[in-house]
């Protein structure tokens, strides 16, 4: 298989058996979701990595219950955001957000003078953006935005998106097409170098088509007669990429990306991964008494599954996601919400997103012993 950004020939490194899509949740009257293939392979050129098989995007995106306003964190990172791409187009002017989920980063630039809009697959999150005052398209762009006219966005972003695109070269051709001469486009996408020092091995599911390196962003912005300008490091999703990518050819000097090209890198990624799940199943044989989970992250769901977690071992997993709640996660276990009650007769709590850990402790009982996926 090519690489989807420079054609390179791939080298297959990790294969997850089959796996339900991590965001599958079904309602218990509802069979559970069917499996797919996860394999992962790397370009020895750009440093992408990709999966071998390509989902189709409606059955994932075109009801799609993930939220992003659930997590304060992540509005604050919005506010960063804003507060960066206002230095860098000072004229402001309007604003694109590609996938804008519940229009939680078009609210938030819209503090720094921005006109901003979305535009969003999913109809269910469009229509509770709108309903809030967050003016959102529905569709999968790049298709939703073919009759916008040419050179009118100031600003362009993509957060948590470019991973998810199978055709990552119509979707730069068309930022390209729409953004204003001297416009910014802002990616943010999960560091592959992050993915593979940490084991992070249920960030890789099959939403995540991509697993971005700087250099592979630089690829494909250069394709399109554009380049990065500037890259920012930023804890978010287990460490990622912030990146402004504009016209021209600034000067802008790489990062070192080196052990992505060595086989040693995905040898010990392998190592990483076995040393978590064995951690946590020990932590589980060795404490007593009832155990549940927060967290019906998409990750959740990959961690759960490759330790073979089910509704044996937890009794309920808790998420404040509306949309979520009522219903089994992939791996089988009720989704319940968050309140005095919850815990009841709970001692154990596993929680999946590690990422969130420290937002969510603050939100539990102190008595409870919490264990960290
Ligand atoms: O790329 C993607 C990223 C942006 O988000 C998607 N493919 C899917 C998703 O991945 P995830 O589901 O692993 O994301 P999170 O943000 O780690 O999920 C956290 C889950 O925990 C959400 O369902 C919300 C929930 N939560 C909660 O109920 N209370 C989270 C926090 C912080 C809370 O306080
Ligand atoms: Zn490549």
């Amino acid at each position: 298989m090519e690489c989807r950004v420079c054609q390179s020939a791939t080298i297959p490194w990790l294969n997850l058996g089959t796996q339900p899509l991590a965001n599958g949740f079904y309602s218990p009257h509802e069979k559970p979701p069917p499996k797919y293939p996860l394999q992962v392979l790397r370009c020895p050129k750009c440093g992408l990595s990709q999966l071998s098989v390509v989902v189709p995007p409606a059955s994932l995106y075109e009801n799609y219950s993930y939220r992003s306003e659930v997590s304060t964190g992540f509005q604050r990172h919005c506010r960063d955001i804003g507060a960066l791409a206002s230095n860098w187009n000072k004229s402001k002017g309007r604003w694109l957000d590609i996938a804008s989920n519940d229009g939680t980063l078009i609210n938030h630039v819209g503090y720094f003078g921005f006109e901003a809009q979305g535009v969003e697959p999913a109809k269910n999150l469009a229509a509770y953006a709108n309903s809030q005052g967050r003016s959102t398209t529905v569709g999968f762009f790049p298709a939703a935005t073919k009759n916008f006219d040419a050179g009118q966005f100031a600003v362009i972003s993509s957060v948590n998106v470019l991973g998810h695109v199978a055709d990552v070269h119509a979707f730069a051709a068309e930022v390209e097409r729409l953004l204003a001469p001297d416009g910014s486009w802002v990616v943010e996408v999960p560091w592959v170098r992050e993915l593979l020092d940490k084991g992070e091995f249920d960030t890789i599911y099959h939403e995540h088509l991509s697993y971005w390196s700087l250099r592979a962003l630089d690829t494909l912005a250069r394709a399109h007669g554009m380049c990065v300008s500037f890259a920012e490091f930023h804890p978010i999703h287990g460490g990622s990429l912030l990146v402004r990518i504009r016209r021209g050819t600034p000067n802008f000097t790489m990062w070192d990306e080196s052990r992505l090209f060595s086989q040693q890198t995905y040898y010990d990624f392998q190592r990483k991964m076995q040393a978590r799940l064995s951690t946590f199943v020990e932590k589980y044989n060795a404490l007593r008494g009832k155990w549940a989970g927060f967290g019906a992250a998409a990750k959740g769901t990959v961690f759960a599954c490759a330790a073979g977690i089910n509704e044996n071992h937890l009794r309920f997993v808790v998420d404040e996601t509306p949309e979520k709640q009522g219903k089994l996660t992939p791996y089988g276990v009720p989704i319940v919400g968050l309140n005095e009650d919850t815990f009841l007769g709970i001692t154990n709590l596993l929680v999946f997103p590690w990422n969130h850990l420290e937002e969510i402790k603050a939100k539990l009982p102190p008595r409870l012993r919490v264990v960290s996926a």
